[in-house]
């Protein structure tokens, strides 16, 4: 059924609307026009009229991968990524995505059809019965359910201001199929429709805190700042870059923060950061939080106990002292704290001492000159450093190519070889260290921004969301993907101990032609054995904007255990017989 065959509503007679319209308005009028979806009952055509009414409706093969574009989206532009699913099983596939915004902090509503309230509450065994609002409210930040047509306006408004206001997260919006097609009254109807005004009201810090910031910061001997995702989503990239310069105060970027200021900034610790997390004796972290990205500001990689103080400014009260006492909490939007803090450290602040900033200098120099070296590596076939040494400089041209990442190795070494060089331009598995976000981030990085966007991704990790290739084409996207295949999960040699004739569980069909897939869906697909020809693909990719897979094929002994977290696998001490 197309949008002019379809049944229009009465509002034809432009006295009528209905939940379908009222929906499709409320989302329009507080300027949301991009929807990523899976369609089916109820839901095919809410996304139809959609369409018809002038939105960007998305549609995937999975809806996991919706949410993860709609998240991404909401990352990238402030404003909520609307996943729309349908009932029970899309909702479910939709929540491991929901639940990975909440988890780090990028607005998205989901939006979910769902089966008759007065059946599923009597489990009398409704079409896909679920009762999605209980299940959704543990992993998200607000649930709503909107049982009537003129309460839309509100639930929309509600789920806008719960996903970008504060802490931004997930949001649940359950919308019940009958409500779709509740009839009113077209003029009461838009009546009912709400702007949210001021979503994300300015967060300011108290001056008393800043104060009291300054205050540690000017004791500091060995002083350190750690950006973090927070700090590129506040999108205040100006006054982040102006701070750090002003303070003169070597910076850290968490994987996310990478490009809020360029990799290559004479500031940058990323190369020594084994020393700064060690040795520094203050350090504040901006938007970014404690966990066990940053071991907790605990234990060994921080050196001896109680020996730092550290400031933190966060949009979220709560997160002070969730890990260690934070001396100096500045809770207030990074943009308009770093701007106090400007203006409170005045025209005579002192950069830190030579000392600490040659211990610095030293130690990334030795390390970016190690790295170097290795970049040149003409291995075949190609080990990680040769393939992603020629990446590096296929990003060095292109800086504003977007670059999606996940995998283990894949990931842990194109985090630290590939430079960034625009604030939001590196996009990976997040808090979670979550495989599957690959295509969907790569979907929603290309419609959101129009900009080339080259997905680096582990074999694994491709195969989490590998058939949204199929949605690469069918939008004609330009993105590239580079599967870096090394024949399975860190390394492609394990074997079956026993001799069965099951391989390995972390292995795969070895000489997978990846490329193939995406040559089937009418993409150009490469099969690349050298650096050279995966350096020629990718150029040729960006240049012409078409979407490309390039099967990188990768040494299957080069990767180690987890990449560079295998200490985080408990190891069995018992040696069976
Ligand atoms: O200072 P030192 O000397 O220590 O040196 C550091 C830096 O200073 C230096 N450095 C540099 N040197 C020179 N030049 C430059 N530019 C430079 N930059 C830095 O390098 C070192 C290291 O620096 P780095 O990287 O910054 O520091 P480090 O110590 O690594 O940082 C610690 C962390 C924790 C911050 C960092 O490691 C990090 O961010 N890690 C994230 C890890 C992560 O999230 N991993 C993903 C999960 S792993 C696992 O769970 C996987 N699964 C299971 C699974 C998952 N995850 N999800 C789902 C839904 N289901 C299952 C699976 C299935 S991974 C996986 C698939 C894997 O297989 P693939 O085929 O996809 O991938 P391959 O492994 O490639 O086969
Ligand atoms: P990373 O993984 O890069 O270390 P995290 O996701 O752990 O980053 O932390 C991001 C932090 O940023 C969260 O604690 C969140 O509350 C905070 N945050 C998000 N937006 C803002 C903002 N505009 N201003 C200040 N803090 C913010
Ligand atoms: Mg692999």
């Amino acid at each position: 059924m197309t949008p002019t065959d379809m049944k229009q509503p009465d509002t034809d007679t432009g006295n009528l609307t209905d939940g379908f319209h009222l929906i499709i308005d409320a989302l329009k009028l507080n300027d949301i026009n991009t929807i990523y979806n899976v369609p089916g009952i109820p839901i095919t055509d809410l996304g139809r009229l959609a369409q018809g009414a002038g939105m960007r409706v998305l549609s995937f093969r999975h809806e996991q991968h919706a949410g993860y574009a709609a998240s991404i989206a909401g990352y990238l532009t402030k404003k909520p990524g609307i996943c729309l699913t349908v009932s029970a099983p899309g909702f479910l596939n939709g929540l491991t995505a929901l639940a990975n915004a909440t988890t780090n902090c990028f607005p998205m509503i989901l939006i979910s059809g769902s089966s008759e309230r007065e059946i599923v509450d009597l489990q009398q065994g409704d079409y896909e019965e679920m009762d999605q609002l209980a299940i959704a409210k543990p992993l998200c930040k607000a649930a709503y359910r909107v049982l009537h047509a003129e309460d839309i306006g509100i639930g929309v408004a509600r789920a806008i201001r719960a996903a970008v206001s504060g802490r931004p997260g997930g949001v649940y919006l359950d919308l019940p199929a009958n409500l779709m097609g509740q009839v009113m009254d077209a003029v009461e109807g838009e009546k009912t429709l709400v702007k949210v005004i001021d979503p994300a009201p300015a967060s300011i810090p108290a001056p008393d805190a800043v104060d009291r910031a300054l205050d540690v910061l000017k004791k500091a001997e060995r002083p350190l700042i750690i950006l973090g995702k927070g700090a590129a989503y506040a999108q205040a990239d100006d006054v982040v870059k102006a701070f750090v310069e002003k303070s003169g105060i070597p910076y850290l970027p968490m994987s996310m923060a990478k490009g809020l200021l360029p990799d290559t900034h004479p500031q940058s610790a990323a190369a020594a950061r084994s020393l700064v997390l060690k040795e520094a004796d203050v350090v504040m972290m901006v938007g970014a939080r404690l966990n066990w990205l940053l071991s907790h500001g605990k234990g060994k990689t921080w050196g001896d106990k109680g020996s730092k103080k550290f400031i933190q400014v966060d949009i979220e009260a709560t997160e002070m002292d969730s890990n260690v006492e934070i001396a100096a909490p500045l809770v207030g939007d990074v943009g308009a704290v770093l701007d106090a803090m400007m203006k409170a450290m005045g025209d005579d602040w002192s950069k830190p001492a030579e000392g600490w900033l040659n211990a610095v200098g030293e130690k990334k120099q030795t390390n970016l000159e190690k790295m170097a070296g290795r970049l040149k590596s003409n291995a075949v076939p190609m080990d990680y450093h040769g393939a992603l040494g020629c990446l590096r400089e296929v990003i060095n041209d292109h800086p504003d190519t977007i670059l999606v990442n996940e995998g283990a190795n894949t990931l842990d070494f194109a985090r630290s070889i590939i430079d960034i060089h625009r604030p939001r331009h590196r996009l990976d598995v997040g808090t979670w260290g979550v495989m599957g976000i690959g295509m969907g981030t790569a979907i929603a990085a290309a419609v959101e921004t129009g900009q080339p966007v080259l997905a680096v991704e582990g074999d694994s990790a491709f195969g989490f969301s590998g058939m949204e290739i199929e949605t690469i084409c069918r939008y004609n996207l330009p993105v590239c993907v580079v599967v870096f295949n090394n024949n399975g999960i860190y390394r492609g040699v394990d074997v079956n101990p026993t001799g069965g004739p099951d391989v390995a569980p972390t292995v795969f069909v070895k000489d997978a032609r990846y490329d193939q897939m995406m040559a089937a869906f009418g993409g150009v697909g490469v099969y690349a054995t050298t650096p050279d020809e995966l350096n020629r693909a990718v150029r040729e990719a960006i240049a012409s904007g078409k979407p490309t897979l390039v099967n990188a094929i990768i040494d299957e002994a080069a990767g180690t255990e987890s990449g560079r977290i295998g200490n985080l696998n408990p190891q069995s001490v018992v040696t069976k017989k």
